[in-house]
């Protein structure tokens, strides 16, 4: 599973809301051209408090291993449409603290935040 395609459908539409047609409308500050177009950049990247590229989602699965040396937790997870993703069984990384607090076995709902076919687990709760 590559969804690569979706990650550059992604960056296009970043890199197209980026230079988007705000510059050509009369600007607040006459004296600086550029200013505008920078500053609505940096706003409409505002709504998204992560890396560029990257989707936040949340699903529910089942531990079926866990590496707290590697810092991986492998989850057989539910679909997650946000990334058009099937239902797989997949090692997401996840930071060594998360990882104390469930087992093999467990039912978990998780948040996830993926970038291309990677993901970080953010968050994870027995269900
Ligand atoms: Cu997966």
């Amino acid at each position: 599973m590559k969804p690569l395609y979706l990650t550059a459908a992604l960056a296009a539409a970043v890199l197209l809301s980026g230079c988007g047609k705000k510059a050509e409308t009369p600007a607040a500050e006459p004296s600086a051209a550029p200013a505008p177009a920078v500053a609505s950049a940096a706003s409409d990247m505002g709504k998204m408090d992560m890396p560029v590229g990257a989707t936040m989602a949340k699903s529910t699965g089942t531990v079926t291993a866990i590496d707290k040396v590697a810092g991986k937790i492998t989850l057989d997870h539910k679909a997650i449409p946000e990334v058009k993703w099937p239902a797989m069984t997949m090692a997401f990384a996840a930071k060594p603290a998360l990882l104390e607090s469930v087992a093999v076995g467990d039912k978990v709902a998780f948040d996830v935040t993926i970038t291309g076919n990677a993901g970080e687990v953010t968050a994870i709760k027995k269900q």
